[in-house]
């Protein structure tokens, strides 16, 4: 990959919570690397998602949705973020074009302009609302942003998706390639295991129990059979809440490592034994280790 006519750069994925963020990454990379869920605040530490375009390898940096941070967690989340988008060399502002310019859009408008960084915008979710709405809020974000290029996409159903990573691979500098080829993500194995069983958190408890969560990988074992045995536990703050982790008879969290089961089996592409653990720790939120495991800074 010393071939002087490739490319490679960082291109960090900021933007409100629930943009698209993650969904796009993957649409990027073309294949799921990171997890998404309808629920806010679901991406917690910097994940990278690796494209490939023609001779560019697009580093794709999804970041933690930026909001008003209050628990020590969300701090180090939007931390991440803005760290993220700081060593980038261009950013991608996605914003939920159904939602419009919130006050969340507004204040990371402001944040991105300070950092002075070449910029591209993509205004997503355009399956949601019609053209005339699209068209004046593409107007107005372009002349709020002033960005290299503006696109209109849907990450899920894909419109638009092929344009914005030509464009990428374009605007990313000449230079060799940081990853072998086949390499999707920056992510370890477990760091991805644990990250699906968070996703099935996100998908199958309801209000505020996915954000009282944090999975902890205990063991992981390679088999003589060619399987992996993998053992996770899922910290909560409170015994209520891991009666309903649990569910009557088991039944929530056997639906909950069932459906993570199939989803890391399918990233590892082996058979994959799945054991989870519900433990109570009210304190989580405040142990270093924790944060260390996640991939965030702790931050005072
Ligand atoms: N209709 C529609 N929904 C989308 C589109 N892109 C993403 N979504 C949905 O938006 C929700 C949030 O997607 P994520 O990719 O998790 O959003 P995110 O910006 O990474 O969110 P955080 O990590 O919480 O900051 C999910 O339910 C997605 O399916 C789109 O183009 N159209
Ligand atoms: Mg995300």
């Amino acid at each position: 990959m010393s071939d002087p006519q490739t490319r490679c750069g960082f291109v960090a994925v900021i933007g409100a919570p629930n943009a698209g963020k993650s969904t796009l990454v993957n649409a990027l990379v073309g294949q799921k690397v990171v997890i998404v869920s309808a629920k806010a605040q679901t991406t917690r530490a910097r994940l990278m998602g690796i494209a490939i375009h023609e001779s560019a390898q697009i580093l794709l940096v999804d970041t933690p949705g930026i909001f008003a941070p209050r628990r020590r967690l969300d701090r180090a989340m939007v931390a991440a973020a803005w760290s993220g988008a700081g060593d980038a060399d261009l950013n991608l502002l996605v914003v939920d074009c159904a939602e419009g310019i919130t006050p969340e859009v507004d204040s990371i408008i402001t944040g991105i302009a300070r950092l002075q960084q070449p910029l591209v915008v993509a205004l997503n979710k355009i399956d949601l609302i019609d053209k005339g709405k699209l068209l004046a809020l593409s107007a107005e974000l372009a002349a709020r942003t002033d960005p290299q290029q503006l696109f209109m996409i849907s990450a899920t159903k894909g419109d638009g998706v092929m344009d914005l990573k030509q464009a990428l691979a374009d605007a990313v500098p000449q230079g060799p390639w940081h990853f072998p080829a086949d390499q999707l993500t920056d992510a370890t194995d477990r760091m991805v295991a644990a990250e699906l069983t968070r996703e099935q958190l996100y998908a199958q408890l309801y209000r505020e129990l996915p954000y009282a969560s944090v999975i902890e990988t205990e063991t992981w074992q390679d088999r003589p059979d060619g399987s992996t045995e993998i053992r996770q536990q899922i910290l909560v703050e409170r015994d209520s809440q891991k009666a309903i982790v649990i569910g009557k008879g088991g039944s929530r969290l056997k639906a909950i490592g069932e459906a993570a089961r199939g989803e890391i089996a399918e990233h590892l592409g082996r058979k994959v034994h799945l054991f989870l653990h519900v433990k109570v720790n009210p304190r989580w939120n405040e142990d270093r280790s924790v944060y260390r495991d996640i991939g965030l800074e702790w931050s005072d």
